[in-house]
């Protein structure tokens, strides 16, 4: 058989056509191919390295430092890098790469707590841990923390009992529908949210140590693509989080002994109840955990502030016990614990704060207007590296503090929004602050209570420097041109002084003179400093100074009045109140004496004025 010349030819020429596209195929699979290898033999190579690296930092590890959470002290040249780390850090990260990653904490738990039988059965708990920037040795330690607290072994789970409290059912210790096998109980995972940090070592080394250090199918890191501050932070890892209860930590966190259960306990019986563990400080010098005995919760100031205060008495006495659930006005904001679907009914947080600061305050008093409560509980309590400064920069420095505390008072203070713009007037219709519509939305849709609920059921004994006062603001001595002011000094007593008053109202100079005869700022009263030599001391030399102390209703000693002449007069001794003779000096206490120009106060706001 012959084909004509002609097809021949095109059956070659097809031909040709397809040896060369198979050729091309095979080609550019090889080359697909060899690309492949190169690729996965570089991932291999970075993780070399990061092994490497950790294989290096577990070197550097001194057995046995900080162990129990003592104070860990190094000397000679470590000592100086160490002061070095904590100048630029505000953590001594030298000694932090130095101690064991997972080091345990002595159980400093009041005794009772050891006591207390939980149910068997919990609802499930996700630890949501975000970072910007964070210490990588002080972050894995926080996770170490949280994993070694929550494994089966430990010694406060092994006397269980094994009976639900609550269905009489005898069951394995864990959350329903948890494997009974599985190492950890109640702890469901842990979610790490990376708030756009630039630090390489929190980026694919962390990643590495995770996966071949920690336990598997327990921790899943999420990376944020540009910088959100930490309400979005938190929000982030609150969407992801699929456990009954979110805890949230800082990322310079250690968990104590059997810390998770009284937490989740309270939450089984009480949905509402926002908490917050015990928090102790951890140096941030020696890393030594400072447990005390005492317990304070949160306080506010006007000026838009988060305050420790003392237990009011009259919660010593509705709480019953020292480690009942104790009742807190407000929280720190960085370690609470909530139900999961309780907190995103009762508005998460305001999405439009970013950086830091404002959100805790905001998130408190929403609890408690809206009906829920906010509780510390005694017998969970966490270790926090208290920090000197923020070592991590703010969005374009702005005062992230200042504008997100504006949007909590615009939607959650009422009228006692005033007090903080007497502070921050700057800020007063300030276009910075935004709109609140939503969160006021938020408000009106939850049914919340007013402000003045709130001061007058949950913090009763916060002192309004406007309500039920003779007159506030700043104490002028025109003579002078200088002010009352506390002069930025802290400690339990110390003392008042004069200073060139200033333009806007400053905390320093914003005082009340109360019409129970206090002389005060929010937070202290002025009495005068008691003289064992000359208890009457006042009419030579220097005069008695004035310190500001504690508040004491009951005594006579902090009782002032305004006389018709402008002197402001101790009631017990009678003497009166003499400006200092330059800026920064204290105030002195002597005789009263009406031509004395020293003696005379003009109150911004009084009745008089
Ligand atoms: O932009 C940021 N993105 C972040 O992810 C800024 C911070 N962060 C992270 C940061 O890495 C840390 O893990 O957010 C966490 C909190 O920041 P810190 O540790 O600098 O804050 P703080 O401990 O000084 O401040 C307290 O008040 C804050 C107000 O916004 C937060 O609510 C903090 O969580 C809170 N800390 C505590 O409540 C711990 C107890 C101490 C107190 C008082
Ligand atoms: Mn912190």
């Amino acid at each position: 058989m012959h084909l004509p010349l002609r097809k021949c030819y095109h059956v070659i020429k097809l031909g040709i056509v397809l040896v060369l596209i198979l050729t091309i195929l095979t080609l550019f699979e090889q080359w697909r191919g060899g690309k492949r290898s190169t690729r996965a033999q570089e991932l291999e190579m970075v993780q070399d390295e990061f092994e490497k690296q950790i294989l290096e930092d577990e070197a550097r590890i001194i057995p046995g430092l900080g162990e129990g959470g003592v104070a860990a002290h190094l000397v000679g040249e470590a000592k100086r890098l160490g002061e070095e780390s904590e100048k630029a850090l505000a953590i001594n990260v030298y000694l932090s790469d130095r101690i064991a990653y997972n080091r345990t904490l002595r159980d400093y738990r009041n005794p009772a707590c050891t006591r207390v039988l939980y149910d068997a059965e919990l609802p499930s708990a996700s630890v949501i841990i975000i970072f910007h920037n964070e210490p990588y040795s002080v972050v894995v330690r926080t996770i170490w923390s949280v994993v070694n607290s929550a494994r089966r072994d430990q010694p406060w789970y092994r006397h269980a009992n094994f009976v639900d409290r609550a269905s009489g059912k005898t069951m394995n210790l864990g959350y329903p529908g948890q494997d009974p096998t599985s190492p950890f109980v109640y702890l469901k995972e842990i979610i790490l949210v990376d708030d756009n940090s630039t630090l390489p070592e929190l980026k694919g080394k962390l990643s590495h140590y995770i996966r071949t250090r920690l336990p598997p199918d327990l921790i899943r890191v999420l990376r944020l693509p540009d910088r959100q501050g930490l309400m979005r932070a938190r929000m982030t890892g609150a969407r992801a989080a699929r456990g009954d209860v979110l805890i949230f930590l800082d990322a310079h966190c250690e968990a104590g002994a059997d810390w998770l259960r009284p937490l989740l306990q309270r939450i089984r019986h009480k949905r509402d109840a926002v908490l917050t563990p015990l928090i102790d400080v951890v140096d941030q010098t020696t890393f030594q955990l400072d447990a005390a005995e005492h317990f304070q919760v949160g306080g506010f100031t006007f000026m838009g502030h988060f305050t420790w205060i003392e237990v009011p008495e009259r919660e010593k006495k509705r709480r019953g016990s020292d480690i009942a659930p104790t009742w807190s006005p407000t929280m720190a904001g960085g370690l609470f614990a909530m139900n999961r679907a309780y907190y995103w009914e009762l508005g998460a947080y305001d999405e439009q704060m970013a950086g830091w600061g404002g959100e805790n305050l905001e998130m408190s008093f929403r609890i408690w207007q809206c009906g829920g409560t906010l509780e510390t509980i005694p017998c969970s309590r966490v270790g926090h590296v208290f920090r000197s400064f923020h070592p991590y920069g703010l969005p374009a420095h702005t005062d992230t503090h200042g504008i997100n505390t504006a949007r909590m008072a615009e939607v959650w203070m009422d009228d006692y929004a005033e007090l903080f713009y007497l502070h921050r007037p700057d800020l007063r219709n300030n276009p910075k602050i935004g709109d609140v519509t939503h969160r006021r939305i938020l408000r009106e849709k939850l049914q919340c209570k007013s402000f003045q609920w709130y001061l007058d059921h949950v913090y009763k004994e916060k002192f309004v420097p406007v309500r039920d006062v003779y007159g506030f603001g700043r104490f002028t001595n025109p003579s002078s041109g200088l002010c009352l002011d506390t002069l930025q000094r802290e400690g339990e007593a110390s003392p008042l002084g004069v200073y060139p008053c200033h333009d806007t109202l400053q905390a320093t100079q914003y005082l009340s003179l109360s019409l129970s005869g206090e002389l005060r700022d929010e937070e202290k009263c002025a009495e005068l400093q008691y003289s064992r030599r000359n208890p009457d001391e006042g009419g030579e030399g220097e005069g008695r100074k004035v310190l500001m102390v504690t508040c004491h209703e009951k005594d006579r000693g902090q009782k002032w009045r305004y006389l018709s002449s402008k002197q402001l007069q101790h009631v017990e001794s009678q003497l009166c109140l003499e400006a200092g003779p330059q800026p920064g000096a204290d105030v002195a206490a002597r005789p009263c004496r009406r031509d004395a120009p020293a003696q005379r106060w003009r109150i911004d706001y009084s009745e008089d004025n």
